[in-house]
């Protein structure tokens, strides 16, 4: 059984908005909405994610490392946590491990730094209990 739902949001930003573009889980690419980077996640650990640590191995455009840094913050907006530490960083190949303390909606959000700039983007999804 499919234990998460991603939810993906059309990119409808102006350049003074400069708020998380979605990114979906699972092979699949999406552009932050400014344009500057696509970030992928290539693979998930456990795949789906699912309560506990979980390793996101996570591309930047093309495949790109030099200069290039994101930092990963996983939040659950509608109980107003996070988790423990409350960010984590890309080590040019994967993100985390990081807890997903419970089941439910989970934000994880995407800012990249690179030689182009800043930029964010993020994913969302459902976690079973
Ligand atoms: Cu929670």
């Amino acid at each position: 059984m499919l234990g998460v739902t991603l939810a993906v949001f059309a990119c409808t930003r102006t350049a003074e908005d400069t708020g998380p573009v979605a990114v979906p889980v699972g092979g699949t690419t999406a552009e932050a909405c400014s344009g500057l980077y696509t970030v992928h996640i290539d693979a998930a650990d456990p795949d789906p994610p699912a309560v506990g640590d979980n390793v996101w191995t996570v591309r930047v455009n093309d495949g790109e490392t030099d200069d290039i840094s994101i930092i990963a913050t996983p939040t659950m907006p509608e109980h107003g946590h996070g988790t423990v530490p409350e960010i984590f960083t890309w080590d040019g190949s994967t993100i985390g491990p990081f807890d997903l303390v419970m089941p439910g909606d989970w934000l994880v959000v995407f800012d990249v730094t690179g030689p182009d700039g800043t930029d964010s983007c993020y994913t969302t999804l459902w976690v079973e209990g």
